[in-house]
């Protein structure tokens, strides 16, 4: 029950983390206001697929849901079931008109005539019908029909009787071919994926992945079919828009972030470096190259898919098979993008509504260590060390997945870290990985669960790894422990543990491994252990080269790891 509890709080710590992100990438977002011009049907109503609506309805044009006062304990219950409004879903249209949040150089782009057809692939467990409809509803609705081959549901063993018989007589009305398929036990969405992409119709060249619980946009699949085309080695995410847990608005995402991880193999999304831009010239219409994907919302060639080496089967339930398929694209020779003029809405959660068999950290844990025994190399310390417990998760049967590495002679994780994701938080080239160490007081330096914005500490060592004590002094001589940075803005400090912004000046530390000093390189001063006002709050002084201004890096190893 503990064990639950604990779970519990780790994924919704990491789901409020996306949220977070989210909230940056509205703040970035350039258009979320755009009207929705192509009105079709009777004045004041739209017909669409022979469902009508009030143009004025709930949530049209992407608009926010409110509920009233005498609906609210109601809809707080109704929130329960799937972590997000469901009576604000359920007032939705299933075919609800939506801005078109592109930018203004995407509207009008043509491309070729003959792209290759696709089928859209979408798993769940437990999904709310009008979630699950509206995002079919939107797939049919906002692709031409001529590349669209097919849908295909896999219903992840859920347990609601709407997903049976209801649902397949529904979906045999609708215009495009919908299958549903099920899985005999819980598998889920790896398992499921690799299901519906395994029945999905051989024709068509394309494999299209969605949640269910998405909105397609206006003109979101050619760009992604006609990427695709131009090289098939090229795998396509989609901008993902932002669907209010809450209130179901629609907020268009940013074309100026990409994705990326922690130490704690966390997807994150940070800005698109400047790097990126100037590959483009500026053309903020090309496709951004990403490090990782998010996960749930890309399209792939069929045949590429299965070279390549489609999903790791051994991976359950949830988590680690995003970075895992980017890491693999990357280093095996592939090209992973965000094609910024396709736009598809996902409602994000800030909480897991559905069940972990066998516990929700058990299962993330295996899933990251299967990711990081096979593709990071000597990298995978950094969560290791960072995670300690982690390494005593069994992650089973690892062979065939190495065996597929040697295979398509993958390149190293080296390689990728240089090469596709220099601005990454792991750094390709480091001094150490561990404890500094005062060498007067025999103390560590302590950043105390890594808040951002607070003062690091000085402790007894532990020698434990975790993330208190483990730094890494990098080759960019930044002292960092995931994304935060040693930082001091002021003469004599404080010393504070800020985001790394790469651009050395507070950030820049000079280690000197004779003498065993850390000079802060702005202000000239050395580290000093803590100040005698404040015995656990270290700080930096004039230079004394007494033994209180020395330190020893030294990397910590975890017996499991090694
Ligand atoms: C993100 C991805 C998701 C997946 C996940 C990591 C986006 C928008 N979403 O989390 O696709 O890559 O990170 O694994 O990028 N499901 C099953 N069986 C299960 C569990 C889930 O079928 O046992 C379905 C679920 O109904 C949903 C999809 O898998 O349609 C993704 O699950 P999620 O929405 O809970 O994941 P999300 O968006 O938090
Ligand atoms: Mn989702």
């Amino acid at each position: 029950m503990r064990r639950f509890a604990y779970c519990k709080v780790v994924l919704a710590t990491s789901l409020v983390w996306v949220m977070l992100d989210m909230f940056i990438l509205l703040y970035f977002s350039e258009c979320n206001k755009c009207d929705d011009k192509k009105e079709r049907g009777l004045p004041g109503r739209d017909v669409v697929d022979g469902l009508s609506r009030p143009r004025d309805g709930p949530g049209e044009g992407g608009k926010p849901v409110v509920i009233p006062k005498e609906n609210q304990e109601k809809m707080k219950e109704m929130f329960k079931i799937n972590q997000f409004n469901l009576m604000a879903s359920e007032m939705i249209a299933l075919n609800r008109s939506l801005p078109d949040v592109r930018l203004e150089g995407c509207k009008n782009k043509l491309y070729p005539d003959n792209l290759p057809r696709t089928s859209v692939v979408i798993v769940f467990h437990n999904e709310a019908w009008s979630t699950l409809l509206r995002t079919v509803h939107s797939v049919i609705d906002r692709s031409p029909h001529t590349l669209l081959e097919e849908i295909v549901l896999v219903d992840d063993a859920s347990e609601r009787d709407f997903l049976k018989r209801p649902l397949e007589q529904y979906v045999r009305k609708l215009e495009v071919p919908v299958r549903v398929v099920r899985m005999e036990q819980r598998s889920g969405l790896i398992r499921a994926r690799l299901k519906g992409a395994s029945i999905s119709t051989g024709g068509c060249q394309v494999i299209t992945f969605l949640d269910a619980h998405c909105e397609c946009t206006t003109g979101w699949l050619e760009p992604l079919l006609a990427r695709i085309k131009q090289d098939k080695k090229t795998v396509v995410c989609p901008i993902i828009d932002v669907i209010s847990d809450d209130t179901f608005e629609y907020m268009a995402g940013s074309d100026m972030t990409y994705g990326g991880f922690n130490w704690k193999l966390n997807f994150r999304w940070y800005p698109v470096p400047q790097r990126e831009m100037d590959r483009r010239k500026g053309d903020r219409t090309l496709p951004v190259r990403t490090p990782t994907m998010a996960g749930g919302l890309f399209s792939i060639d069929r045949d590429y898919f299965q070279e390549i080496g489609t999903y790791d089967a051994g991976m359950d339930i949830w988590g680690g098979e995003n970075l895992e398929i980017s890491f693999r694209i990357w280093q095996c020779g592939g090209t992973l993008e965000i094609v910024t003029c396709s736009h598809v809405g996902h409602v994000f959660r800030k909480a897991t509504p559905y069940t972990f068999p066998g516990g929700t950290g058990q299962i993330i844990n295996k899933n990251n260590r299967r990711l990081a025994e096979v593709w990071m190399d000597e990298f995978k310390n950094f969560f290791y060390i960072i995670s300690p417990g982690v390494t005593k998760v069994d992650y089973g049967d690892i062979s065939t997945r190495s065996a597929l590495r040697q295979k398509l002679q993958c390149k190293p994780f080296s390689w990728y870290l240089e090469n596709v994701y220099p601005d990454s938080q792991i750094p390709r080239h480091y001094y150490s990985l561990g404890e500094i160490r005062n060498v007067e007081t025999n103390q560590c330096l302590d950043n105390m669960a890594r808040k951002e914005n607070e003062k690091v500490g000085i402790f007894n060592c532990h020698g434990m790894g975790g993330n208190q004590q483990v730094f890494s002094y990098t080759a960019n001589k930044e002292i960092r422990t995931d994304d935060l940075c040693l930082d001091v803005s002021k003469l004599n400090g404080p010393v504070m543990m800020l985001k790394c912004h790469h651009l050395k000046g507070n950030q820049l530390w000079e280690y000197d491994p004779v003498k065993l000093t850390l000079v802060h390189v702005n202000s000239n001063q050395c580290l000093d252990k803590a100040s005698e006002e404040d015995s656990q709050v270290p700080s930096v002084r004039d230079c004394t080269h007494s033994r209180s201004q020395q330190w020893l890096l030294r990397n910590v190893t975890l017996p499991e790891v090694f």
